[in-house]
């Protein structure tokens, strides 16, 4: 008998109040609570796992890669595992097999999903017990925005005050059947991996921002007010605040030196165009919103949703895909196994 492959799917996640800057590098401990919604699995990452004594090393394949566990970024993220496997009580080697079903490294949020399959399947796959808050505060350490994606609908960060980092953890704030009418219209607009890293990026805006301490004086009030919004079904208020924060982290960003630029000429004609189509409806009826990339999430309702994709066309966005508020992790049968569990190798 072989041992049994574990496979789990993730999703990406949309903050509306972003997370941009760590008070502790180590533990992935952020400067401000942030809030999101998790995507539903039109946009996913597989993850399989198999534990065995038969493994000589660890390995991890992304998207049909091996990756070089050596490497000081691969090797940080894959911490989590080994903190796992502590938890367990076995030093088993692990082979890792993860796919994408969207661009990686484009602003799309592929490290959040890619880290929240993988502390899913590793929990099942080395039979531990343990809460989606536990879970919550392991995928942090290998990628912040990661925590947010170990939960379906909208998700608080809780920034938390502790030096150890055990109140910051992810919890449910709505599920995903709070609003269904909300849609999240997303335009890929390059595919090229992003020169500067978030996790580079956001050491230096701490560092070197004047503006960054603006941005956070005002971070927790968004969040609360965000909060109201979605819990009212406010569209024209999470609207708002939504376009701000973005606004704010790019501008913040800007401010970093050497300054980060994300958006590109396409970014800035969706800006515009979606503020001229807020002005003419009299209100809010869709908002932008960029991650660390030029592709812009325009967040608005089912009926306005086939205007928010004929906006994005017109900027010159041919790639498009939507996303509604999903479930989060779950776990997937044999049948979508990525590992061949007898010759130890991905399928
Ligand atoms: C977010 N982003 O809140 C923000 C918005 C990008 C822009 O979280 O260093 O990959 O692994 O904690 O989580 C991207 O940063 O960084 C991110 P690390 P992460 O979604």
């Amino acid at each position: 008998m072989f041992d049994k492959v574990y496979t789990a799917m993730g999703t990406p996640n949309i903050a509306l109040i972003k997370y941009w800057g760590k008070r502790d590098e180590k533990l992935i401990l952020p400067m401000n609570s942030s809030i999101s919604m998790t995507f539903d699995y039109s946009l996913n990452t597989v993850t399989s796992v198999l534990f065995s004594s038969r493994l000589k090393s660890d390995s991890l394949y992304i998207n049909g890669t091996k990756q070089n566990l050596n490497n000081k970024d691969t090797r940080e993220r894959f911490q989590i595992v080994n903190h796992m496997r502590r938890l367990a009580g076995t030093s088993k080697k692990v082979l890792v097999v993860s796919e994408n079903s969207f661009p990686t490294s484009s602003g799309l949020a592929s490290s959040a999903s890619g880290t929240a399959a993988l502390v899913y399947a590793v929990t099942k796959g080395l039979g531990l017990h343990l809460s989606g808050r536990e879970m919550s505060m392991i995928a942090r350490q290998g990628s912040g925005s990661a925590c947010r994606s170990m939960f379906g609908g909208f998700v608080k960060w809780n920034k938390g005050m502790r030096a150890d980092g055990r109140d910051s953890y992810a919890e449910q704030v709505f599920d995903e059947n709070h609003w269904p009418e909300l849609v999240d219209v997303i335009g890929v607009a390059t595919h090229e991996k992003k020169r500067i890293s978030s996790r580079a990026g956001m050491k230096q805006t701490v560092e070197t921002s004047a503006l960054y301490s603006e941005r956070i004086r005002d971070a927790e009030k968004r969040v609360s007010a965000i909060t109201k919004a979605i819990k009212y079904k406010d569209f024209n208020t999470l609207a708002e605040i939504t376009m701000q924060d973005s606004n704010s982290m790019h501008a913040v960003m800007l401010d970093t030196q050497p300054p980060i630029m994300y958006l590109n000429e396409k970014s800035m004609a969706v800006i515009n165009a979606v503020h001229e189509i807020n002005e003419d409806a009299g209100s809010n009826i869709m908002a932008y919103t960029f991650d660390a990339g030029p592709n812009p999430q325009v967040i608005t309702t089912v009926r306005n949703a086939p205007k928010a994709k004929r906006l994005l066309m017109k900027a010159g966005i041919g790639e498009i895909l939507v996303s509604r508020a999903g479930h989060g992790p779950k776990m997937l049968d044999e049948s979508k196994s990525l590992i061949n569990e007898r010759k130890l190798v991905p399928k």
